[in-house]
C-alpha cells in the first residue's frame, strides 16, 4: 500500500522498529548532524548498518517542531519506503511494460488491458485543496520559522537538505522535480543549487534563450565571473523563473526527485508508477506550479535570470566540501504548511549515508532502463565510497572485438552516467558485487597502458579534482579478456578451481576435520 504523506510514512516506519524519537534537546546547528552522523554509521545487533530513521522533537530554538531524518537510511528502509522486498520486483514491472508488444488480434488486446489499466494509475491527479493548505502566509512568513539545519562546521550556513524542487519547461510545458540544496541566505531568499546539467537548469537557460530572442543558442546562466558564458553579466536578459519546493512530502515522491528521469518523463509519473497510485497535486497560491497536496511544507517563490550570488562551501557527499560558486537565487512569494509542519532533512558527508541507499535503489531500479541502450549490460555496482560518480564497475557479455570500450562511450552518453570519472568493465563471470573478485580479476587481467582509456568531458559539479569546474577527464578499464581479435594472442590460463571428486571426498571429512582444525 502506498503512502500518502510523510505522517503515513513516519507511522510505518515506527510499526517497523524503524524509527526512534529523540527527545533530547539537539541544536539544527551541527548538533542534528553530528548525532545524526553517528547513528548513520552505527549497526544494528544483526549487524545491518544505517541505524533507525530520527524523529527530533525537542530543537533548539523551534519549540514545538519536529525533524525528521535518515529516512532513507538503511537498506531495509529504502525498500520499505518503495514498497519492495527486493528492487528486482520493480526492475520485473519495468520489463513487463518494456515488453509490452503490439496486440495481433483481439485476444492480445484483451490480455494487455490488466497493464493498461495499471498504467492509467501512474498520471498525477490535480485535487483542489489538500493538507498543504491548512496554513497559507502570503505574508509574515519566514524560513526562520523551520529547524533548517547547518551541517558541517564549514558550511556557508543552514541548508534546505531535503527539498523537492519544481519547475516547469517553458516549451513542452512539463513538470520537473529534481532535489536541489538550498542555502538559506535570510528569511525569504535561498540560493538555488541546480548544477548546470541538471533539468532545472535547463528549463531556466529556456527561459534564457527566450528572452535574448535566441540570441544565442549557448547559454551557460551560472557562468563564473571567469567566463564561459557566451552572454556577458550585464547581457543577461530579465526575467522571472517560477519554482516551488515541496518538503516533507510521501517518501516515494521525494525518492523520485533525485532519480535521473529523462528530462521527458516527469518525476510524478516516476513516483506515481513507484507508489503504484497517482500523486495528488494541487495548485500553487502565488506560482503556476503543482504541488504534491500532502506536503508537510511548500515554499513558493521565483528565479530571476539575471541573478546569481555566491552558494556554499557545503559538506558534501563526496566527503569534502564543495566549494563557493555563483548559483540562481530562490526568492519566495508565500509559505504554505500542514499544521504543525514536520520539517524533512538528510546530512549529506563521508560515506556512507542516508544518501548512499537513495544511490543503491537508482542503480538498481535504472539497470534494466540502462540495458535499453546497453543490451550487453549483465550487472553493475557503484560501490558507496565511490559516491555514484567516481566510480562504476559494469560487467557485460562480450561478443564483439572492442565492446568494452563501446559500453564505456555509451554509460558516459547515458544521462547523468556521464558523470562517472572511473568505469571498470569485466567479462560476465566476474560477480560486480564482490569487490574481492573484482580486484583480484580486474588487476590480474589488466595491461594498463593497453587497456587504459581516457576521454574528456562534462564532470560532476562536485568533483574538486578536475582541471577545471565541470569539465574534466574520465576514464575506463577494459578489464575484460582480450580476444585474437583484439590483437592478444598468448595463451590465457585457467581460473583455479578444484576437480569434483576430491571436493566430494573432503567434503565426506570436513565435520571431523573441521572439529580437529578448530574452524567452522
Ligand atoms: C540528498 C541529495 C542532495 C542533492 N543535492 C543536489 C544539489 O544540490 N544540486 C544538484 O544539482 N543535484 C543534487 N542532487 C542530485 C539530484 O537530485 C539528481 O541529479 C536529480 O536527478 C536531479 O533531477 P533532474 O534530473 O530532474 O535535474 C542531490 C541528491 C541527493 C540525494
Ligand atoms: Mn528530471
Amino acid at each position: 500500500m502506498p503512502y500518502d504523506d510523510l505522517r503515513q510514512w513516519i507511522a510505518a516506519l515506527e510499526r517497523a522498529g524503524e524509527l526512534k524519537r529523540i527527545q533530547t534537546e539537539a541544536d539544527p546547528i551541527l548538533e542534528v548532524a553530528e548525532i545524526t552522523d553517528r547513528v548513520s554509521k552505527s549497526r544494528d545487533a544483526k549487524g545491518n548498518p544505517g541505524g533507525p530513521a530520527l524523529l527530533f522533537q525537542n530543537l533548539k530554538g523551534h519549540a514545538g517542531s519536529q525533524l525528521l531524518i535518515n529516512q532513507f537510511g538503511s537498506d531495509a528502509r529504502m525498500k520499505l519506503a518503495v514498497g519492495v522486498g527486493a528492487y528486482a520486483e520493480i526492475a520485473a514491472r519495468i520489463r513487463m511494460f518494456m515488453d509490452m508488444k503490439s496486440p495481433q488480434g483481439f485476444l492480445d488486446k484483451l490480455k494487455m488491458l490488466p497493464l493498461l489499466t495499471e498504467a492509467g494509475k501512474f498520471f498525477p491527479r490535480t485535487v483542489p485543496t489538500g493538507p498543504c493548505k491548512e496554513v497559507i502566509k502570503r505574508d509574515n512568513f519566514s524560513l526562520n520559522d523551520f529547524p533548517v539545519l547547518q551541517c558541517w562546521p564549514k558550511d556557508g550556513g543552514r541548508f534546505i537538505t531535503l527539498p523537492c524542487v519544481t519547475t516547469r519547461d517553458p516549451k513542452s510545458g512539463k513538470r520537473n522535480l529534481g532535489m536541489y540544496r538550498m542555502q538559506v541566505y535570510d528569511e525569504r531568499t535561498t540560493g538555488m543549487h541546480w548544477q548546470r546539467q541538471k533539468v532545472a537548469a535547463e528549463h531556466a537557460r529556456e527561459r534564457v534563450r527566450a528572452a535574448a530572442g535566441g540570441k544565442s543558442a549557448a547559454v551557460d546562466i551560472m557562468a563564473r565571473s571567469s567566463g564561459g558564458s557566451v552572454l556577458a553579466e550585464g547581457d543577461r536578459p530579465a526575467g522571472k523563473m517560477e519554482v516551488a519546493v515541496a518538503i516533507g512530502t510521501d517518501p516515494v515522491v521525494t525518492f523520485a526527485s533525485i532519480v535521473p528521469a529523462p528530462p521527458e518523463i516527469e518525476e510524478y509519473l516516476v513516483a506515481g508508477f513507484l507508489r503504484g497510485a497517482p500523486v495528488d497535486l494541487v495548485k500553487c497560491e502565488t506560482v503556476d506550479l503543482d504541488v504534491p497536496a500532502t506536503s508537510e511544507i511548500v515554499l513558493e517563490g521565483y528565479v530571476n535570470l539575471d541573478e546569481l550570488r555566491s552558494e556554499g562551501p557545503f559538506g558534501d557527499h563526496t566527503g569534502f566540501y564543495s566549494l563557493e560558486d555563483l548559483y540562481p537565487v530562490f526568492h519566495l512569494t508565500c509559505i504554505t504548511h500542514r499544521k504543525d509542519p514536520i520539517y524533512a532533512a538528510t546530512i549529506v558527508g563521508k560515506p556512507p549515508q542516508e544518501d548512499a541507499y537513495m544511490g543503491k535503489a537508482v542503480e538498481r531500479i535504472f539497470l534494466p532502463l540502462m540495458r535499453l541502450n546497453i543490451p550487453e549490460l549483465v550487472d553493475i555496482n557503484m560501490p558507496i565510497e565511490g559516491v555514484f560518480h567516481n566510480l562504476m564497475i559494469v560487467s557485460i557479455r562480450k561478443s564483439y572485438p572492442g565492446q568494452a570500450r563501446k559500453v564505456m562511450n555509451a554509460v558516459w552518453s547515458l544521462g547523468q552516467a556521464m558523470f562517472t570519472k572511473c568505469i571498470v568493465v569485466v567479462d560476465e563471470d566476474v560477480d560486480v558485487q564482490n569487490l574481492g573478485d573484482v580486484a583480484l580479476k580486474v588487476f590480474n587481467h589488466i595491461d594498463p597502458e593497453r587497456d587504459i582509456q581516457f576521454t574528456l568531458g562534462p564532470v560532476d559539479s562536485l568533483d574538486h579534482a578536475s582541471r577545471l569546474p565541470d569539465f574534466g577527464s574520465k576514464m575506463g578499464i577494459d578489464a575484460t579478456r582480450k580476444w585474437a581479435s583484439e590483437g592478444f594472442t598468448r595463451p590465457w590460463p585457467d581460473e583455479i578451481a578444484m576437480d569434483a571428486k576430491t571436493k566430494a571426498l573432503v567434503d565426506a571429512k570436513w565435520n571431523a576435520l573441521a572439529k580437529e582444525l578448530g574452524i567452522g
